[in-house]
C-alpha cells in the first residue's frame, strides 16, 4: 500500500473541482444535487445533448416503464412529488425524459453540466490525490473525487455479423434511436432481438409496418403490463399515498411496490395456485415476477409449474401452434431472465404482416446491402432495428481508460468479472465512487440510485467534516463483499442462465462465459449492510 503523506488541500494541489460526476441521468442528477448541498464544487460531464441518461438514449418506439411510474420517480423531494403528475401507470419514454428535464430545471442543475462530451480517460494521481480526466475534445479537468453515474446498461452492442455497415436502408440500435420521428408505414422492417426492448419495439412497429420480420435467437418469458391512464382520483390517491408506496418498495427485495407471497408454490393446492396466478396475470406490472410465491425463482419444481402456466397462456394467445412453440422458452424457466412486460405482444404474431424467424433453425449469415441473409436465404428490408442489448454492468467502465494507483487499469482488474465494495468502490482506485456500479443493488433502479447516492454523499460529508481527502476500499473489504455477493447467488435459478444479469453477451469479446456479475441478494439486506458500514465509521475503508 502506498503511504499517504500529502498535505490536505494545499493550493498547489487544488484540483479544478471537488467532484466530477460522469453522466447526467437519474444517478448523476441526484448525485449532483447532493454534492452541491454539501457545499462542494461540482462539474458533470454528459455525452448526450441533454439530461436523461437511459431515457435520453432509449427513445425507440414503445419505450416505457415496467415499474409503476409512481414507484419510479425520485422520493427525496416532497415538493417534486407534489408537483409532478404521471399520466399513465407505466409512463412512456417521452414523459420520463420530460421528468428528468423538469428535475434538472427545478433544482437548477444544468449550469454545472457540460453536454456533448465524453470522458476518454481518468487517471489517479497519488501524490496530488486527484483524478486527472481527459475529455474527447482534448480538454483536461481534475477533481478530488470522481463519481461515475454511467449506467448499468448504457453501451449498446451490435451482432458480430458481417455487412452491418453496408446496409443501404435505414438501420439503428434501439439505444441510438434518432431524435426525429420515424415512420414504419409501407416499410419492410426487421427487428433483431426479443429482450425487454425488442418486445416493446415489436408491439409498436407491428401496428403500422407493411411487413415486420422478427429475428429471435432466444425466446423470453413475458407477462402482460396492463398499462392505462391514471385517473384524477388515482392521481390524488397516489399523491396522498407516496409514503406508503415508498415504504412498500423498501420492503420488496427488488424495490418494487409488489408484495411476495411468503408461501411456497408447492404448499398450496393446484386450484389455489392457478387462481392466484390468474389474478397476478391479470394485474398490472411485475407482480407475477416479484410478487409471486417465494420460491418460484429458487425451486425447480415451483418454477416448472409457473413456467407451465405461462406457456399455456402463450398457446391460448398465439393462433398458430408452431409459432406459439417457438415463442415459449425451452432453455430457461419463467423469470430467470429479466421479465419483459408486454401489451398484446403475442397477438402480434396473429397478424398477417408479421413473421417470426427462429435463428436457432436458420442463423443469420450476414447483413447484405438490401437485407438479411440467413441459412434459409435472403430477405429484403427497408429498415433493420437492432434490439440487441448492451455491454452490461461493466461496459461503460471498460469504454474509458480508468487507471488507479501505479497506473493499474480498472479493465484489467475486472478481467473475469468485476470486484467491488457494495458496487461503490474498488481497492486500488481511491476517490472513485460508483453510483450503481457493478455488484451493487439493481432492481427498481431509482430506489437503488437514491440509496446509493445518499450513501456516497454521507461518506463525502463525513470526509469533509474531518478534512479527509482520500478514501479507498481495503482489499479485504472488497473480498468480504464479494463473499456476500457469492453467497447471495447460491440457489437462484437465474444464475444458471445466460443473460446480461450473469455477464453474458456473445457480441462482446471476453463475455461468452457466465461470471458473478451482480449482487442477487435483497435490497433490504444490501441497505442494512451498507448502513452498518456508515454507522460504524467506515472501518472497511481507508480514510486519510
Ligand atoms: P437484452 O435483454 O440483452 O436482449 C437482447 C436481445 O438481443 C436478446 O433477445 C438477444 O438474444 C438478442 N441478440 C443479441 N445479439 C444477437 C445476435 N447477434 N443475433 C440475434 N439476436 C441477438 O437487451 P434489452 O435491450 O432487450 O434489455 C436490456 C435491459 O434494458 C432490460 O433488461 C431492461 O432492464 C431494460 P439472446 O437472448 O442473447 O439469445
Amino acid at each position: 500500500m502506498t503511504s499517504h503523506t500529502t498535505p490536505l488541500d494545499s493550493t498547489a494541489d487544488r484540483p479544478d473541482f471537488d467532484v466530477i460526476i460522469i453522466g447526467a441521468g437519474l444517478s448523476g442528477l441526484y448525485q449532483q444535487y447532493r454534492v452541491r448541498e454539501l457545499g462542494l464544487s461540482v462539474r458533470v460531464i454528459e455525452a448526450g445533448s441533454d439530461v436523461g441518461g437511459t431515457w435520453y438514449w432509449n427513445r425507440y418506439p414503445g419505450a416505457r416503464f415496467d415499474s409503476e411510474s409512481y414507484s419510479y420517480g425520485f422520493s427525496f423531494s416532497k415538493e417534486l412529488l407534489d408537483e409532478w403528475n404521471w399520466s399513465e401507470h407505466f409512463a412512456p419514454q417521452p414523459e420520463t425524459l420530460r421528468y428528468t428535464a423538469y428535475v434538472a430545471d427545478k433544482f437548477d442543475l444544468r449550469r454545472d453540466i457540460v453536454f456533448g462530451r465524453r470522458v476518454s480517460s481518468a487517471h489517479w494521481q497519488e501524490a496530488a490525490r486527484v483524478w486527472q480526466l481527459r475529455l474527447d475534445d482534448g480538454q483536461h479537468l481534475s477533481a478530488r473525487f470522481l463519481i461515475t453515474a454511467i449506467g448499468a446498461l448504457s453501451v449498446p452492442t451490435l451482432p458480430l455479423v458481417d455487412g452491418i455497415e453496408n446496409f443501404k436502408g435505414v438501420s439503428c440500435h434501439t439505444a441510438k434511436w434518432p431524435h426525429e420521428p420515424v415512420s414504419f408505414e409501407g416499410k419492410r422492417v426487421a427487428v433483431i432481438g426479443t429482450g425487454a426492448t425488442g418486445i416493446q419495439t415489436i408491439q409498436e412497429v407491428a401496428k403500422t409496418a407493411a411487413h415486420l420480420t422478427v429475428f429471435q435467437r432466444t425466446a423470453n418469458w413475458c407477462a402482460p403490463l396492463h398499462n392505462r391512464k391514471i385517473t384524477d382520483e388515482e392521481q390524488r390517491a397516489i399523491k396522498a399515498g407516496y409514503a406508503e408506496i415508498f415504504q412498500r418498495c423498501s420492503e420488496n427485495p427488488g424495490g418494487f411496490v409488489h408484495k411476495p407471497d411468503p408461501r411456497s408454490a408447492l404448499e398450496v393446492s393446484r386450484e389455489e395456485r392457478e387462481a392466484f396466478w390468474e389474478q397476478r396475470y391479470a394485474e398490472p406490472g411485475f407482480g407475477i415476477w416479484v410478487g409471486n410465491y417465494r420460491d418460484i425463482l429458487t425451486n425447480r419444481e415451483s418454477n416448472a409449474l409457473i413456467s407451465d402456466f405461462i406457456a399455456r397462456k402463450v398457446r391460448e394467445r398465439v393462433k398458430d401452434p408452431a409459432t406459439a412453440e417457438k415463442l415459449i422458452p425451452k432453455n430457461h424457466g419463467f423469470g430467470t431472465r429479466r421479465l419483459p412486460l408486454e401489451t398484446r405482444y403475442y397477438e402480434v404474431y396473429n397478424q398477417p404482416n408479421v413473421e417470426l424467424v427462429d435463428l436457432n433453425e436458420t442463423p443469420i449469415e450476414r447483413i447484405t446491402p438490401t437485407g438479411i441473409r440467413t441459412s434459409a436465404g435472403e430477405s429484403e428490408f427497408d429498415m433493420i432495428i437492432y434490439a440487441t442489448g448492451f455491454d452490461a454492468l461493466t461496459g461503460a467502465y471498460d469504454a474509458m481508460d480508468i487507471r488507479g494507483i501505479d497506473g493499474r487499469r480498472l479493465k484489467d482488474d475486472w478481467t473475469g468479472g468485476a470486484k467491488t465494495f457494495f458496487g461503490i468502490q474498488n481497492a486500488g482506485f481511491p476517490n472513485l465512487l460508483m453510483v450503481m456500479g457493478p455488484l451493487g443493488a439493481l432492481g427498481n433502479i431509482p430506489r437503488s440510485i437514491e440509496f446509493n447516492v445518499e450513501w456516497v454523499s454521507r461518506l463525502l460529508g463525513h470526509m469533509k467534516a474531518r478534512g479527509h481527502t482520500r478514501v479507498e476500499a481495503r482489499a479485504e473489504s472488497v473480498e468480504a463483499w464479494m463473499d456476500i455477493v457469492r453467497a447471495s447467488a447460491v440457489g437462484l435459478l437465474s444464475n444458471e442462465v445466460n443473460s446480461w444479469m450473469t455477464g453474458v453477451n456473445r457480441n462482446v469479446k471476453g463475455k461468452s462465459e457466465r461470471v458473478l456479475a451482480r449482487y442477487s441478494g435483497t435490497g433490504p439486506e444490501y441497505r442494512a449492510r451498507a448502513e452498518a458500514v456508515a454507522a460504524g465509521g467506515y472501518r472497511e475503508l481507508e480514510l486519510g
